[in-house]
């Protein structure tokens, strides 16, 4: 029964993603590289002649938008309640089982919801068949985004996604408004800055507790902060680079940790900060608009069948009516 759900769920994810390829997710079973084998990532559609046959076929793209990429595609597996495991199989279609560490770990696996709850930042264990795993980071019904971030070794950074559906009523919860400050476990945490489509700002986050600043952040995977950003409408998944590294001399244990972010378009996205005090981790969200929020992320569709609709659209996230 567990098992039959859980089908159903990565058939509906499969087709969330795939859209065409639909039919592939409806027979495969998490055990099942049929995704792997149905697509070979030299011929990954790119008849337009920007990529020589066998280069990086999806560099454009930001991460955790392909479940399969380069050769690599994330396959979850059937679990035990309460736990979530996936593999992630290499250009040789067999599990990879060798990765390098890149912020103090092998694999960071995240999840988020659909609409951008629910985040978390959790780090599985690795067997030694390839399969990860780790206690079940997804709290709740609803149509959940996970994502693998990792370097398989000798290969380069990735980022891979896929949706996992966990069967229930989920309530609408539309995203939060922006806004430039916000509290978790007790802690008030400020952001300053804002990204910038297509270039590299500066944002600022500083941590205070009860009015008073905290510089006696800890160190989290390898940094006084670790920042991802999701995009809105696609969950586009951004690497968001730390400014310094705790004991290099220049970089203090707070009350501010400065990240350097790039977003590859105009829009809404969540910042989701994890920083580590009193030996736990928190995690303060923002939501941003990158842009100027009246000009839709994508300009084309609307522009072809609705020539003349431009004035009175100046709201976020109505392209057209
Ligand atoms: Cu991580």
């Amino acid at each position: 029964m567990n098992t039959a759900t859980k089908l159903s769920g990565f058939a509906l994810g499969l087709a969330a993603v795939f859209g065409a390829a639909y039919g592939v997710g409806q027979v495969a079973g998490p055990d099942t590289p049929a995704v792997a084998t149905r697509h070979d990532p030299t011929d990954a559609g790119h008849a337009d002649g920007d990529h020589p046959t066998g280069a990086a076929p999806t560099n454009h793209l930001p991460g955790g938008l392909l479940v399969s990429d380069r050769g690599y595609t994330m396959q979850p597996m059937t679990a035990p309640a309460g736990e979530f495991a996936f593999r992630i199989t290499g250009p040789d279609g067999r599990p990879v089982t060798r990765y390098d560490v890149a912020h103090d770990k092998r694999m960071h696996l995240i999840v988020a919801r659909r609409d951008l709850s629910g985040f978390r930042h959790v780090h599985p264990e690795l067997a030694a068949d390839g399969t990860w795993r780790v206690a079940s980071p997804l709290a709740g019904p609803g149509v959940w985004r996970a994502f693998a971030d990792f370097t398989p070794t000798g290969g380069e950074p990735l980022t891979l996604g896929v949706d996992v559906t966990v069967p229930g009523a989920l309530p609408a919860r539309p995203l939060p408004a922006p806004a430039t400050s916000t509290n978790v476990d007790g802690y008030t945490v400020t952001l300053t800055g804002t990204p910038q489509p297509g270039r590299t700002a500066e944002l600022t986050l500083t941590v205070s507790r009860d009015g008073q600043p905290v510089t006696d952040l800890q160190p989290y995977l390898g940094a006084y902060g670790h920042l991802v950003a999701l995009r809105q409408g696609d969950l586009a998944y951004l690497h968001v680079h730390p400014d310094g590294a705790p004991g290099d001399g220049r970089t203090p244990a707070g009350p501010a940790a400065t990240f350097y972010a790039e977003v590859p378009s105009a829009g809404s996205y969540r910042l989701y900060l994890d920083f580590r005090h009193g030996d736990a981790v928190h995690t303060a969200e923002f939501t941003v608009v990158a842009g100027d929020p009246g000009v839709p992320a994508t300009t084309a569709p609307a522009a072809t069948t609705t020539p003349t609709a431009d004035a009175g659209h100046g709201a976020p996230g109505h392209g057209h009516n």
